[in-house]
């Protein structure tokens, strides 16, 4: 599973006031744990708050890639800021993210070609989030249609079926466990599938339990990355536990151990 921590993101309080207050040392102690904890990647979002994504955007790739040489993955709606980004980003970056629709595709696929970037495809439309299963595979297909045509690698593409609170779409979140499984055979190579995993318990009860639970039931079904909090000591056991009954490590006794160094951690 590619990890990429969620923590840095304006929706949290305390990110939000850093942002404002240009506070570099309390983000990079963000970025410094996550990576510590096991992260791949980490997700820099300015949050809804932000009066300046774009010059906020740059100082959080700048400040963060300061502290830890990760991949980031830009998380704006902006595409200007996204692009702010890409410019002073030292390494290899995720676009987080397009829609299916084509005045998305037409800008985000050239810019994620121009930086040699990762590309994440939301299953949505200006309709907005589908309601069902096959719906969501046709937004995938055509988000690989426009990819395929514009000659981007389709491994460079990562879906994400969008990922609703358990307490608002309870019924969808079964399809979007087919979703993950069925959106792999669209092309070949493949294309990789990625969710924003607490999402799912937002306003819920158990959060922690909720987000572990799926996490391990999206992993059977072949999910690539997940965005999530590193920080959460059981989801990542959690998460180890999974790649070993599905055998993608090799079992030893301190096999969360094993795992945790495997990653850097
Ligand atoms: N897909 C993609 N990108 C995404 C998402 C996705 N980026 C943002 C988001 N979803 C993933 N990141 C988070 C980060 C935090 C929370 C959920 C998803 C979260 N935050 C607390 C809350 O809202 O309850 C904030 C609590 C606080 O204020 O302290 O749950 O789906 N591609």
């Amino acid at each position: 599973m590619f990890v990429i921590g969620e923590l840095i993101n304006g929706m949290y309080k305390n990110v939000a006031a850093a942002i404002r207050e240009k506070d570099g040392a309390a983000l990079r102690a963000l970025a410094r744990q996550q990576v510590a904890a096991g992260a791949d990647a980490l997700d820099l979002n300015c949050g809804p708050a932000s009066a300046d994504p774009v010059a906020d955007m740059r100082w959080l790739v700048e400040t963060v890639q300061q502290e830890v040489p990760v991949m980031l993955s830009l998380d704006s709606t902006k595409p200007a800021a996204i692009e702010e980004g890409l410019k002073v980003a030292r390494n290899r970056c995720l676009i987080n993210s397009t829609s299916a629709d084509k005045e998305k595709l037409q800008v985000y696929i050239p810019l994620a070609k121009k930086y040699g970037s990762c590309l994440i495809g939301l299953m949505m439309d200006r309709k907005g989030v589908p309601q069902d299963k096959d719906r969501r595979l046709e937004l995938a297909a055509q988000i690989l249609e426009s990819t395929q045509d514009a000659g981007f690698p389709s491994q460079d593409v990562f879906l994400d079926p969008i990922l609703l609170p358990v307490n608002v779409a309870q019924n969808q979140l079964f399809d979007i466990l087919e979703v993950i499984r069925e959106c792999r055979l669209l092309t070949s190579p493949a294309p990789k599938t990625v969710v924003g995993l607490s999402n799912i318990s937002q306003g819920a009860k158990l959060r922690k339990l909720v987000n572990r639970t799926f996490l391990v039931m999206a992993q059977a079904q072949g999910l690539d990355a997940a965005i999530l909090d590193p920080l959460d000591k059981d989801l990542m056991e959690a998460m180890a536990a999974s790649e070993l009954i599905l055998n993608k490590t090799i079992y030893c006794d301190s096999f969360v151990e094993a795992y945790r160094k495997s990653r850097g951690a």
